[in-house]
């Protein structure tokens, strides 16, 4: 045990054999909202007992950036649980698969993947531009037909044809099949996978019925058959030098592990089973498609709330880019208030309040606080981008927090912002999400306001907390700009 000195406990809010601290957590709120108002009477890191796991939440960015970056590498565990587990094969994928040599290998590989189809290719691009423009026509249509639309499929199906042509050089048409059973099953998914929920802290609750578990099961064999369907398809179809996408890269690596060849010098050789090509492939088609869509989803919220920022963003759209093109990547520099925008939604709504748990590898500390090994370490985002200290008015939607005095140039105002997490577990999909929130985005406002259809009441802003945060259901009126009424698409 780590015995240094001048180390001590973190508060500890009151537990009980068994049950551990569930009496002092039952609250209406979300647990991020709890966690928050906890640092109240705990301060900003306290620890508490999740059944018989000892979880510690981070509150201050101080603390958060000691577990992410300066010790990223003693906190790069992950908890095994029932729900992730039944989701990943015992932890076979990188997002919910503890901290070994198959996942580093696997990490990387999936890295530069990603890079050599994504933020490194010039066809994203395109593949982003068409899905904004399908999205665009069927907004015109829709406006067309005086009807308002829950832009939920929509969005969802533009954002999942970007990683299916990333991953697996397939798209889905409106009304395919598969996709809208692919749109059921990742709700089931989100609604009940890695929530805390009683059977993620009492294991032994699986034994009896739980309709939580069952829907879970339900959903993961549905997707299972899909993944598993384009794994034997590209099995088939594999050439050894052509690489079409990242299924094919991973069996490409996977090939090379089985030879005992490392796939790059200098790289361990360590094996990838089926299971972990296919698992690997559904966390980032499931971490693609249910993030980015959120986030859209988010910054429609927020716009049709401020139709300042809307008439804000169109401004600038209109000077920087006109109305003879539409825009493109190399844009962004041009489009500051745009940025800012997307920072904002990022900043007030945060994808993943709670990130994913964190675990310690080994005894070690955060700023004076003993950690034991194996301690669940849960950084609340949620905290930090709503710190009083580093936000004025944390809870206004205000994207000028993130331009400089002149406006002309975006800036990170605090550190107290970490949207994608930091370190050796952060987000694999920045740079890809990033381009597609600016391009669906700046697509959509350049040629239409959106608003509330009239006397429906504005959508809410709290959202329903799960794996992710989203929002709820609601309709969105597109009135088509001056000049874009008849202009073709
Ligand atoms: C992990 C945010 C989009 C793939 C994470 C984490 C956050 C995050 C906060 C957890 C970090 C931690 O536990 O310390 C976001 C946001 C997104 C987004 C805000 C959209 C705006 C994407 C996309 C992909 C992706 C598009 C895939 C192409 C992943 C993966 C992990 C991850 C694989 C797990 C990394 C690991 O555990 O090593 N993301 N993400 N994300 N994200 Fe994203
Ligand atoms: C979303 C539902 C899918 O069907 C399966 C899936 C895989 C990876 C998960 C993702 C879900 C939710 C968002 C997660 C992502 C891995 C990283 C990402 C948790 C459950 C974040 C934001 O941390």
């Amino acid at each position: 045990m780590l015995k240094e000195p001048g180390l001590k406990e973190p508060p500890r809010l009151p537990a009980l054999p068994l049950i551990g601290s569930m009496l002092s957590l039952w609250s209406s709120n979300p647990p991020h909202v709890l966690f928050k108002a906890l640092q109240g009477k705990y301060g900003q890191t306290y620890s508490l007992m999740m059944g018989s796991h000892c979880v510690v939440v981070v509150n201050h960015h101080a603390h958060a950036r000691e577990v992410l970056l300066k010790k990223g590498k003693v906190f790069a565990g992950r908890p095994r649980t029932v729900t992730t587990d039944l989701l990943t094969r015992d932890g076979k994928d990188i997002a919910f698969g503890d901290y070994s040599a198959t996942w580093r290998f696997h990490r990387k590989v999936v890295h530069g993947a990603l890079r050599m189809f994504g933020e490194g290719s010039a066809s994203i691009e395109k593949i982003i531009c068409a899905e904004a423009q399908s999205l665009c026509c069927l907004l015109s249509e829709a406006s067309a037909a005086g009807l308002a639309l829950n832009l939920s499929p929509e969005l969802t199906r533009a954002v999942t044809n970007v990683i299916c042509s990333l991953c697996f050089s397939s798209s889905y048409s409106r009304g395919n099949a598969e996709f809208e059973s692919m749109l059921r099953y990742s709700q089931g998914i989100v609604d009940t996978v890695a929530k805390d929920s009683l059977v993620d802290i009492f294991p032994w609750l699986q034994i009896f019925p739980n309709a939580d578990l069952r829907l879970l099961k339900q959903c993961v064999s549905l997707r299972d058959e899909l993944l598993q369907m384009q794994y034997e398809q590209h099995k088939t179809d594999y050439g050894e030098h052509v690489q079409r996408d990242l299924l094919d890269a991973l069996l490409r690596a996977k090939r090379s592990a089985d030879n005992n060849k490392p796939a790059e010098a200098g790289a361990e050789s360590v094996g990838l089973s089926d299971d972990h090509v296919l698992m690997t492939v559904g966390d980032i088609f499931g971490a693609g498609v249910e993030t980015t869509t959120t986030v859209l989803k988010w910054a429609i919220t927020f716009l049709i709330h401020h139709p300042q920022v809307q008439r804000r963003i169109q401004e600038e759209l209109d000077r920087q880019v006109g109305l003879d093109r539409p825009p493109h990547l190399n844009d962004r520099g041009r489009l500051p208030y745009l940025e800012a925008t997307i920072r904002e939604v990022l900043r007030i709504r945060p994808v993943a309040p709670l990130f994913i748990p964190h675990v310690a590898l080994s005894d070690t500390s955060i700023g004076d606080f003993r950690v034991r090994k194996g301690t669940r370490v849960v950084i609340n985002l949620w905290s930090l981008h709503h710190d009083e200290e580093e936000w004025r008015n944390p809870e206004t939607f205000d994207p000028g927090r993130f331009l400089n005095n002149e406006g002309t140039a975006v800036i990170t105002p605090s550190s107290s912002y970490l949207p994608f997490g930091a370190g050796p577990r952060v987000c694999l999909g920045e740079a890809l999400a990033k381009m597609e929130l600016f391009l669906v985005l700046s697509w959509i406002l350049q040629r239409f306001s959106l608003s509330v259809p009239p006397h429906c009441l504005l959508p809410s802003l709290e959202g329903k907390f799960g794996v992710v945060l989203q929002p709820v259901k609601y309709k969105v009126a597109a009135t088509p700009r001056p000049g874009w009424e008849r202009k073709s698409l």
